[in-house]
């Protein structure tokens, strides 16, 4: 009976309307929206349409960039490396890096529904399980432990088998999967082909690089099969997985595309503590016409790690000091926003082998044949074999630096290999010191912030980079590869030459977090608390790559999936320590249902 009369209050609340796509600001009819999302990303995606399972929330999705619906570079796999540089990447750049004798670097994101889950490399890691351990110390929060968050890596997953059906048993753990989430997860279609025979030979005859059945374990020490976000030779994005024909049909979701957040205000401060549930939005091919909107219950930034702080920065919640030397009246101080990015660079090095070039990809044939059957090279990415190591534990590099990584069950470096007559790893470093920034460059929100990774500032970095050369070395040592490796190509690791190839060499792979970062309640740190609000406001969290607090060790689409689901989740509940915007969902909500602090917002 009460949710009877209920329903029947909401429906008049927001009569016979149905969710639609809008292309444009001046299109979006009037409506009250319960909560406002800010970028149709990785997370906003997941976050829009885990809100939207309940029918009495509205939800309004605003995306700066257009639909990924009928872009055939965004579904086909093997035309990723086409995507940057389009109009479905923001196309920015770091400024000079010192660490790098002044070079810069382009950092591609996502700038279309889906965000950089669909412009991305598609690699599928969720990290070590003492990663997320680091969260729930770094925030005091234990719900963000590996053991409690593994759940929501399993509900956002469907594995799927590869196209043509080949035999993977024994190259994935079946125990450590979801098998009927959103985001398609599969191993390439393409069996081992002899230059893996090698590496596989390599676990059986050098005990520091066992094979490990599963890098998606929580334990990804060893050598694994990759393992991508690619289903039926298609790439699943956020936006395929999460905002679907079926979501986008519900009446209680509402998309806006083109239309770029420019600042959030306050509703008016509640007792103390601000109340931040109102929009300014601009259409995204710029000007100077502007649009509020308010949220009845929750503002949701989810633009990324480069645009969640650039929009709290525009709107006074930064760094007082930076703030005003831009004209910028602070309304929150909180001087971690956009501080402390870590990053994963990346380093190629090279050795000349007893092989021969594959067969170039007729790229035609390949696109024909992915039209016709989902078949051949453009279904799955190149990239095979992954290595996940640390650095050992005698290694001189402990002299003189103390272990960065999370604990012992997390790697340091990855290598992922490439045969051929040019034969070699690409070493990822898991576990920078280096940090890097983004901060505003003008109070124009069309101007691009100034993005600084901060490469090779702390000496760490290139230390354990020439370890991962030292670690190839040891790796290419084994009988798999007499006759088969020959020489280097790259620099000795053990020389000066070395380190001015890194300078001029090393590069991202895309993975800056920490601008949001969340920490402990109270702590001086940080941007959020552990659920995810905006620490001395009310009204308004951030949920995206950004609010992650310990840079996982592994490519980070896994933790921003695992992050947003339990986003939605903590959302859902709402906290009875605020009075709004909670108070309605209070008053409506039968007695019986509330707990002691925590209530259920009806669903
Ligand atoms: C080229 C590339 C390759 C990568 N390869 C891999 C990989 O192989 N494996 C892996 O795990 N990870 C990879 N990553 C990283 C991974 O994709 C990201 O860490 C993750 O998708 C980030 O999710 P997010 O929700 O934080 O942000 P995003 O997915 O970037 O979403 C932010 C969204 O907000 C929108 N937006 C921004 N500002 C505004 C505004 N002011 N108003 C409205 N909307 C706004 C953006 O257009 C975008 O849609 C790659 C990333 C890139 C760019
Ligand atoms: C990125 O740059 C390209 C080439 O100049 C341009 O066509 C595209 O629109 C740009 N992307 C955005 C989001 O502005
Ligand atoms: C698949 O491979 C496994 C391990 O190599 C083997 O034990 C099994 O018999 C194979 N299954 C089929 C159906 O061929
Ligand atoms: C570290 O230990 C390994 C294995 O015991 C050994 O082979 C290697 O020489 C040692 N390295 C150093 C630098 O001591
Ligand atoms: C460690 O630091 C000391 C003192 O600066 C230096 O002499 C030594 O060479 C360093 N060791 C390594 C392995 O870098
Ligand atoms: C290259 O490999 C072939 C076998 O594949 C072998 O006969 C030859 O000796 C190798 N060459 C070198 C230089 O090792
Ligand atoms: C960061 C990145 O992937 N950059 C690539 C963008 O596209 C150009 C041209 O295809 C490549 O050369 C870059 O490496």
């Amino acid at each position: 009976m009460q949710l009877g009369a209920l329903s029947l209050l909401f429906a008049l609340a927001a009569p016979f309307a149905s969710g639609k796509v809008y292309d444009s600001l001046t299109s979006l009819p009037s409506r009250n929206y319960d909560f406002i999302i800010v970028g149709g990303g990785n997370a906003g995606a997941v976050i829009s349409s885990r809100l939207t399972e309940n029918s009495r929330f509205t939800i309004l999705l605003v995306e700066a960039g257009p639909d990924n619906e009928g872009v055939l570079e965004l579904q086909v796999p093997g035309l990723q490396t086409s995507l940057n540089g389009t109009r479905y990447d923001w196309n920015y750049t770091t400024v000079p890096q010192t660490g790098l004798n002044g070079r810069t670097i382009d950092l591609p994101r996502g700038h279309v529904l889906g965000g950089s889950s669909s412009i991305n490399g598609m690699v599928y890691t969720r990290g070590a399980a003492d990663d997320y351990d680091a969260w729930a110390r770094i925030t005091g929060d234990p719900g963000w432990s590996w053991k409690r968050i593994f759940p929501y890596a399993k509900k956002h997953e469907r594995w799927m088998a590869p196209v043509g059906g080949r035999n993977i048993t024994g190259q994935y753990d079946p125990k450590v999967h979801g098998y009927s989430g959103n985001t398609h997860v599969s191993l390439r279609q393409t069996p081992a082909e002899p230059f893996d025979e090698r590496l596989f030979q390599t676990t059986r005859e050098l005990p520091e690089f066992p094979f490990s059945l599963d890098p998606n374990s929580g334990y990804p020490l060893g050598l694994s099969w990759t393992q991508s976000t690619i289903g039926n030779g298609e790439r699943s994005s956020a936006a395929t997985g999460y905002l679907s024909a079926p979501v986008r049909a519900r009446p209680n979701l509402d998309i806006l595309l083109n239309t770029q957040a420019t600042r959030v205000l306050s509703t008016g401060p509640l007792g103390k503590q601000l109340d931040i549930r109102t929009v300014e939005l601009a259409p995204r091919s710029g000007g100077t016409a502007r649009k509020t909107l308010t949220a009845s219950k929750e503002l949701v930034l989810s633009a990324g790690v480069i645009n969640s702080p650039q929009i709290l920065m525009l709107s006074g919640i930064g760094d007082r000091e930076h703030l005003s030397a831009l004209g910028i009246k602070t309304i929150l101080d909180l001087p971690a926003v956009g501080k402390d990015m870590p990053d994963h660079a990346i380093n190629v090095v090279l050795w000349a082998a007893n092989d021969t070039a594959p067969p170039p990809i007729d790229h035609v044939a390949a696109l024909e044949e992915w039209k016709t059957s989902r078949s051949g090279p453009y279904t799955e990415h190149r990239r095979m074999q992954t290595l996940w190591s640390r650095i050992p534990s005698n290694s001189s590099i402990w002299q003189n630096e103390t272990d960065p990584s999370s604990g012992k069950n997390a790697p340091h470096l990855e290598l992922y290999f490439a045969g051929g007559p040019r034969t070699g790893a690409a070493i990822i470093l898991l576990t920078p010191k280096s940090r890097g920034s983004v901060s505003l460059a003008s109070s124009d929100p069309f101007t691009h912030p100034v993005i600084d990774l901060g490469y090779l500032t702390r000496p760490f970095d290139l230390k354990a980079i020439r370890e991962g050369a030292r670690l190839l070395q040891r790796f290419f040592s084994g009988p798999a590869w007499t006759g088969y490796v020959l020489a280097p190509i790259t620099p000795d690791p053990e020389t000066p030459a070395f380190d001015e190839f890194v300078r001029g060499r090393i590069t991202t792979v895309f993975h800056p977090t920490g601008t949001t970062a969340m920490s402990r309640r109270g702590a001086k740190t940080g941007v959020l608390d552990p659920d995810l609000k905006v620490k001395g406001a009310k009204g308004l969290r951030v949920v995206d790559a950004g609010s992650i607090p310990f840079l996982p060790a592994g490519h980070t689409q896994a933790a921003v999936y695992i992050l947003a689901e339990r986003a939605a989740d903590l959302i859902k509940s709402c906290v009875v320590e605020s009075i709004s915007p909670c108070i309605r969902s209070i008053f409506i909500q039968p007695l019986a249902r509330i707990t002691k602090y925590r209530t259920e917002w009806l669903s």
